[in-house]
């Protein structure tokens, strides 16, 4: 018995064992654990390069005209390329890449006693496609006319005809680099879908499964089941920039609001697609550190299917404006309401498991309460778009920007440092700083709130979206609109300034840091049960653990210890 499976290990892991050495074992490697390293190095990467980006803008939105410290003047060309592919790469290479690469492919087989992916092979290639993708878009950036500027949405016609967006060539590198990146996310999904299914260890069942685990695959399934359209909808736009059809263009008989269903059939869903393994990190990390059980876990599972199914139902709230028949907005502002309580339903969750908790505020705790926090802000304001009367005021304002990026930050960024500062020790075996999360931690939080605060009030005020420079607007340019302007920015270069502490602190814990040993939280997930950082393998293969219960027993009556791992026999 035991021999067969130290069989059936070598024979699955062999090019790891017999492959590349040195530096090209990582990058050939097909441990799970690497490629997760892989994606989550390659995605902070990016986003230092969509920071990068928003800070450009940011000085030319408060202070036009001046030469940006780092960058130099911003032309009206350059400005749009710049919040288009900030957009892009925020969502495409930066959430996706971290939140569902990086730790579904770290926690899903770690937190399912498995030994790796049921798909090694298929795991590194969509590394590397993803990795070909982000090539692609940041060679975009360099060609002749630059890169694209027709905004993360692409919409047609000003996508689809290169006179009208000035970049040509961008456009069509920015479209192929989406496309191969939904490939590697296609590839990626399958492999946590069939790994969840196939790979768990004996005797967990599936309500013994860590949420975190199942958000993922759930996120998987739901962007698997969203993109399709999108794909065959990029190779439309695609022909339309390079064969002259005319699927989106109407001067050659198309329709560009064809592109707008198809595009936020996707996208709206791609919001839960991100949304949905952030949730599963707080909900972890909130039990772990109230040392209390979830409450609800079934709760928690089926109102997240719900939210995945009914967002598919919403993705016309945001053609409100586009000419749609009104009694249809209809429709779509009582499916947009609805998922609002679904939404609502997780957080509350949330928070009676925080109810009556022994909450200790560690670092990643912190993350975890300031996600709750942030993102209802995100949520709440979206109710005043989803109403399609308010929404005709709203729409494309500085109002909606606020609002998503009170969605998308708290996911993106509150969700990564949650796990990143949660998972950590298990990832590199060493202890962060407690003192330099703090000071991180404080620096980011309270400073994103001062960049969108005065961005909801410009919004509120009619201040649209996408626009170079507001002193082309009298009504916009007034002194008290540009204080604002200022705050936001200023707020922002302090934000970016602050996540030197954090780098810094990842790099001194990784050399010089306490060394954190298997489970320096008390937690009871298997991820836990194994050495910091895990090897090749996860746990010797005579070892493998087994489960005799949830992942959520703390605080149980009748034990000494409050926590008590899925793996500890009875
Ligand atoms: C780091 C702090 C950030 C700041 C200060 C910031 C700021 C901005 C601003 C001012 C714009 C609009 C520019 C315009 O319409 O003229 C924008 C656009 C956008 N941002 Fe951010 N952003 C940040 C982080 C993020 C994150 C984390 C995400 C997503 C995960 C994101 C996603 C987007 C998207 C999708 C757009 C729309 C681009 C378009 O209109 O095509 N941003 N951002
Ligand atoms: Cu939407």
């Amino acid at each position: 018995m035991a021999d067969t499976a130290v069989a059936i290990d070598h024979e699955s892991h062999a090019d790891a064992h017999h492959g590349p050495t040195g530096i090209l074992k990582y990058v050939w490697s097909t441990d799970h654990k690497i490629i997760a390293m892989q994606y989550l190095f390659t995605g902070m990467f990016m986003a230092v390069i969509g920071g990068f980006m928003a800070y450009v803008f940011r000085m030319q939105l408060a202070f036009p005209g001046i030469s940006v410290p780092g960058y130099g003047q911003v032309s009206p060309g350059e400005y749009n390329s710049l919040i288009t592919n900030h957009g892009s790469i925020m969502i495409f290479w930066v959430a996706m890449p971290v939140l569902i690469a990086a730790f579904g492919n770290f926690l899903i087989p770690l937190m399912i006693g498995a030994d790796d992916m049921v798909f090694p092979r298929i795991n590194r290639l969509s590394y590397q496609i993803f990795l070909l993708s982000a090539l692609i878009l940041l060679a975009s950036l360099f060609v002749a006319g630059g890169g694209f500027g027709g905004a993360w949405t692409s919409y047609p016609p000003l996508s689809a005809v290169g006179e009208y967006n000035q970049t040509n060539i961008g456009a069509t590198m920015w479209l192929i680099a989406v496309a191969l990146e939904f490939v590697a996310f296609l590839l990626g999904g399958i492999n946590f879908i069939v790994t969840l299914m196939n790979s768990r260890a004996p005797g967990m069942k599936a309500y013994d499964i860590p949420l975190t685990a199942w958000m993922i695959v759930l996120a998987s399934v739901l962007f698997m089941l969203s993109v399709g359209p999108l794909i065959a909808g990029a190779a439309m736009l695609l022909f339309d920039q390079t064969l002259g059809t005319g699927f989106f263009d109407p001067a050659r008989g198309g329709d560009p609001i064809l592109w707008q269903h198809l595009f936020w059939f996707f996208g709206h869903p791609e919001v839960y697609v991100v949304l949905l393994p952030a949730i599963g990190f707080t909900i972890d990390i909130t039990s772990t550190f109230a040392r209390k059980k979830v409450f609800g876990y079934k709760i928690m599972l089926y109102t997240a299917v719900a939210t995945a199914v009914l967002s598919f139902f919403v993705w016309a709230h945001h053609q409100f404006v586009a000419g749609i028949d009104p009694r249809m907005a209809n429709v779509f502002t009582i499916t947009t309401l609805l998922i609002s309580v679904p939404v609502g339903e997780l957080l509350f969750v949330m928070i009676a498991t925080l109810y009556g908790g022994a909450i200790r505020l560690a670092v990643p705790m912190l993350w975890a309460l300031s996600f709750i926090a942030e993102f209802l802000i995100g949520g709440v304001t979206g109710i005043f778009l989803g109403a399609s009367g308010a929404d005709i005021y709203f729409h494309d304002t500085y109002f909606v920007l606020a609002h998503f990026h009170y969605t998308f930050f708290p996911i993106a960024i509150i969700g990564t440092f949650a796990a990143f500062t949660y998972w950590f020790p298990k990832m590199f075996g060493k202890m962060l700083d407690e003192r330099l999360g703090k000071i991180h931690f404080w620096g980011t939080i309270i400073p994103f709130n001062f960049i969108f605060i005065p961005l909801f009030m410009l919004g509120g005020i009619g201040q649209h979206r996408r626009i170079y420079n507001f002193e082309h607007f009298p009504e916009l340019a007034e002194p008290w609109m540009y204080n604002l302007r200022a705050i936001a920015t200023i707020s922002l270069v302090i934000m970016l300034l602050f996540q030197l502490v954090f780098f810094l602190n990842v790099i001194k814990s990784w050399i010089g840091g306490e060394k954190a040993g298997n489970n320096p939280w008390k937690a009871n997930t298997l991820e836990w049960s194994t050495v910091s950082p895990p090897p090749h393998g996860n746990w010797a293969p005579a070892d493998l653990p087994k489960v005799y219960r949830g992942p959520y027993e703390y605080g149980h009556p009748d034990r000494e210890e409050d926590y008590w791992p899925q793996n500890e026999p009875d």
